[in-house]
Formats: structure tokens, sequence, C-alpha cells
């Protein structure tokens, strides 16, 4: 026996009552059991490529994925096996990577405008044993795993055509276990350097039927929907909340390879787009670009805003110029699964909702909010450490222990790193942010990993990166530093050097100089101390 004190956990949930969730079921199948079963929907289009119109049918979707399935394993490309996914949004990434699903394969997926040593180091993390990219992209990858070209036939290289050109009867038949990682994007999560987030078939089939599923979905989409996909596939929120909601529900997928303003507003028009899930950036662009209101966009029905906070003054805009539809948040961080908490004016038989909140927990899952410091579970209305626990959370970190047990502890709980209080409605409000994590435009930029960059200056002492609030991009990464002695490198030069070896989003805006790097006595940088000299 012991006397020590047991102390009361406040647990929130959604007001939905729990579903049950397949997740037994591999994510392939689970995405397309819908329009697989409804021979009406069979020829209904899946994915609409915007700028060239190229369609594909849910029945034709069926067949190609099958045949890349087989065509990897004809490649070689084993289970378990890791392809990296270099691409813009494309039908091309959507047949690799179910199909690499189907195989048993494991998807990571990197932002097409990295760098040659940031696909390095993911490619080398993550055992990439080919990269699937763009012909343009080719010279930026060589050396570094087998390449394959998704349009222009490369010399040296392999073309996509030997995986959509397969037979699909050679598919191989693949004893998928829930616990098989299916998806493997990098993200730092609360600290440290990008890592490997191994998604399983059970995390994404889980989160994704607690946002589409049941009687009444969070989510509700129906095969009469027309969803907006600009948000980056290689990216989470899209990849989850985007398309594979979208092909769980038969809705149709009009993909968009990058943002342009005018083009989206043409395909609202040309496509009666009802579901336009983006970040705050494009938020603002709708809510205040005058171009807007030359279209007429009254075919959206929702409007998801998630990946960054979004400003009240802006979603007041955005409700005033477009009183129809429904905006509201969805919450989610990579290592959830991704989503956290989403708008339950979303769901079929829409709740009431406060402006400002993201959203309210997604069912089948507990969420506490414990005190950052004492670890103590919190009750309403107080700010705390977001936790969040359920099927849908990440396996772990990809040949990372120890950075998953300090994210994921022994009873389940992932630390999610944001503040955020829930109030007496269930809603919750993020409010601040105790991980180092810096989000322009809702990308990631890991502090660590600009300053491991910035030590590796012979004329840099030392370094520490933290955010800079910015109205346009939400956050903007700026650099303290200390020169070497003897060194006059400049502003200038230091933003220089980094710029040529990041893509573009981890850019450093602001140098400031300083003679030395506050940290504590265990040698931790004290960020909040420097965010504070920013702001004074
Ligand atoms: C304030 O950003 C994401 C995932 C977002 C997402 C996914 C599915 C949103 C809606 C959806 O349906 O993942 P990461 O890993 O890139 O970044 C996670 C972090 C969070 O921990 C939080 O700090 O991004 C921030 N964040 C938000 N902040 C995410 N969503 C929000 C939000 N408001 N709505």
């Amino acid at each position: 026996a012991t006397d020590q004190h047991v102390a009361a956990e406040y647990i929130f949930r959604s007001k939905l009552p729990d579903i049950q969730i397949p997740n037994h079921v591999p994510l392939a199948t689970y995405c397309l059991e819908r329009a697989a079963a409804d021979p009406e929907l069979g020829g209904k289009a899946a994915l609409i490529d915007g700028p060239t119109g190229t369609q594909m049918s849910y029945a034709q979707l069926g067949v190609a994925i099958r045949r890349v399935g087989a065509g990897l394993a004809k490649l070689g490309i084993g289970r378990g096996e890791v392809v990296m996914l270099l691409l813009p949004n494309s039908i091309e990434f959507v047949l690799v990577f179910l199909g690499c699903a189907v195989r048993g394969c494991v998807a990571t997926t990197a932002n097409p405008f990295y760098t040659p040593p940031e696909i390095a180091k993911q490619a080398k993390a993550s055992g990439t044993k080919l990269i699937v990219t763009l012909s343009t992209y080719v010279d930026k990858v060589s050396g570094i795993a087998e390449v394959m070209s998704i349009d222009r036939e490369v010399e040296g290289c392999l073309h996509i055509s030997a995986l959509t050109q397969a037979d699909e009867g050679e598919c191989p038949a693949v004893d998928i276990q829930p616990d098989d990682v299916v998806a493997l994007p990098f993200s730092s999560g609360t600290t440290g350097l990008p890592k490997g987030v191994m998604l399983t078939h059970k995390s994404l089939v889980s989160s994704i039927a607690q946002q589409v599923d049941g009687d009444n979905p969070n989510l509700y989409m129906t095969p009469s929907d027309a969803v907006l996909c600009v948000l980056p596939m290689f990216h989470i929120y899209s990849l989850n909340s985007i398309l594979l909601c979208s092909l769980r529900t038969a809705s149709t997928i009009v993909i968009m390879p990058k943002f342009d303003l005018t083009q989206l507003l043409e395909l609202v028009t040309r496509y009666s787009i009802s579901i336009a899930p983006i970040v705050p950036p494009i938020v603002l662009a709708l809510a205040k670009n005058p171009a807007v209101l030359a279209y007429d966009l009254s075919s959206i029905r929702m409007v998801q805003s998630g990946a960054a906070p979004l400003g009240k003054e802006i979603e007041d805009a955005f409700r005033a110029r477009l009183p129809r539809a429904t905006i509201g948040q969805g919450y989610g961080m990579t290592e959830a699964g991704p989503v956290v908490a989403l708008c339950l004016a979303f769901a079929k038989h829409p709740f009431t909702v406060k402006p400002g909140s993201c959203g309210t927990i997604v069912r089948n899952a507990d969420a506490k909010i414990v005190d950052p410091e004492t670890g103590a579970s919190l009750p309403r209305n107080q700010p705390g450490e977001m936790c969040i626990r359920g099927p849908q959370v990440m396996k772990g970190y990809l040949g990372d222990p120890e950075s998953t047990r300090s994210t994921v502890d022994k009873d389940g709980w992932l630390h999610t790193g944001d503040v955020a209080l829930i109030d007496d409605d269930d809603e919750v409000f993020i409010v601040d942010r105790v991980k180092e994590i810096i989000k322009y435009k809702g990308f990631q930029v890991a502090p660590a990993e600009l300053e491991a960059l910035l030590i590796s200056n012979p004329s840099i002492a030392d370094a520490a990166v933290v955010a800079k609030k910015d109205d346009l991009t939400g956050e903007v990464p700026v650099a303290f530093v200390v020169r070497a002695a003897d060194s006059h490198i400049s502003e200038d030069d230091i933003k220089g050097f980094v710029s040529k070896q990041v893509v573009f989003y981890k850019k450093i805006h602001s140098v400031y100089f300083v003679d030395s790097i506050p940290k504590n006595p265990s040698g931790k940088i004290l960020r909040k101390e420097l965010r504070s000299r920013l702001s004074s």
C-alpha cells in the first residue's frame, strides 16, 4: 500500500458518441470501401487535376493502385520498404501513395522544393529505396536513392509507367497488419530535428473514421461534394483530412499543384467546389482580396482552416464576405494522426460553435490538459498543455525510442506542446505553444535544424533561432547569433549562407548579434527570454 495521493484526472471527450471504427482493415481498402461497394459511384470522378482537367474515376482508381502495387513488387520494393514521394499535388501522388499502401510499403512524403541536403537527410533517416519525383528534380536527387520520374522519361531513371502499366493481376496479396506503418511524414514534434512519424494503417483509419464516419459525422462529406485540394499532400493535413477523407466519403477531389488565387476561384466555379480545407493565409486572401468579388463562390458550404492559428479579425472578415459558408477550424499535429480537434459546426447535425475555437476533441479519443510544470491534470477553462490519447496516435518516431518516450508517455498520452484550454461547451482554444516549432504559413520550421546549420559556419560561435510574429505568414524564423572571435560576418552573409541550403520557408528573416545565448544550467536555450526580447 502507498499513501501517495492519487490526483484526479480531468478527461475531456467529444460531444458526439463513440463509433465502431474498423481499424483492422488496411488503409486503401478502408478508403475505397464505399465507392467500391456502390456501382453507381464507380463511374464518378474521384480525382480531377485542376489545371489540365484530367479525371480519374473511382473504378479506374481502384485498378490503378493495384497496378502500382504490382509494379512496386516487380521493381523489388518489398513489404515495409520505404518510397519517398517528392511531388507536388497530382494524380500520380495519389496513385503512388495508395499503391504503396496496397503493397504494404511505407510512403515518406517530402516537400518537392527541398534542397538536396534536406532531401538526403530524410531519405537516409527513412531508409528510402525509391524516390518518385518530377523529371525537373531528378538532378537534385541523383545518388541519394533509385529515382523515378512521373512525367518525362529521363535517362538512368525509372519511369512511372513501370508502375501505372503493370498488370493489376500481379498485385501481390499482402497480409497487412493494423500496426504496419503506411505513412512516414517528418515532423520535429516538440523538440529537436525532424523525425519520421510512424503512422500505421490503424492510426490513419482511426483518424479518418473519427472525422467522417458514423451516423453524425464530425466532418460531413458526401459523394455530392467536390473538395478543394490545394494544400500540399506531402503534409498530413492534406494527406489525411483532404485526400483520404474525401476518398472514404466518395467525394470528388479537385487537385491544385500550387496555390494561385485566380485559378482557385475559377476551379471553385467550374467544379462547384463545396468544401475548401485551407490554411489561414488562404482564408485571408479569400476574405480580403478584391479579385474574389468577381466570382460566384456560393457553391462553397464548408471552409476548414487549420495548421496555424486563425486570427479573429480574418475569421470575421471571411464570414462577412461568404456568409453562407460555415467556417471553422481543425487542429492537428502530425504525431496525433493528425486531427486532435475539429469544429462541430461541420457535423451532419451541426452544433453551434464560438469564433476562435479550434474545435472539439475528436470522437473515440481522450484529451486532458496538464500543467506544463507539474504535470497535474487541469479542469475546464484553465490553460495547460494539450494531451491526446486514442487509436489514431502515431506508433512512434522511426528509430528514436527516446524521443518517442518523451512525446507519448507510458499511459499513451501524446503531449502536443500546445497550450490550450477547454471551455464549458467542450470547445478547444489554443492560447500558446511550449514547444520549439515555428510555423510559417502552417509549414514546420525546426529551430534545432537552423541552429545546427548556423553553428556549422566557422564565423559563428553560437546561435539560437526563434519565431517572430508576422502578419502575413503567422511566424518567421529569426536568429540570435554570437560571432566567432575576430569574425565580422554580416546579417546578409548569414541570411545568404542559410538560404542556399534550405527550402524557402526556413529562411532567416532577421539576425540579432549578441554576446551570448541565454541558456539554463543544463544548456537548454531559453527561448522564451529571446522571444520576449523580440517583442520589447
Ligand atoms: C493553431 O499542422 C498540422 C496539422 C494540422 C491539421 C491537420 C488536419 C489541421 C486540420 C486537420 O484537419 O501538423 P504539424 O505537425 O505540421 O503541426 C502541428 C502544430 C500543432 O501542434 C499546433 O502548434 O501546428 C499547430 N496547429 C495549430 N495552431 C495546428 N492546427 C492549429 C490550429 N490553430 N487550428
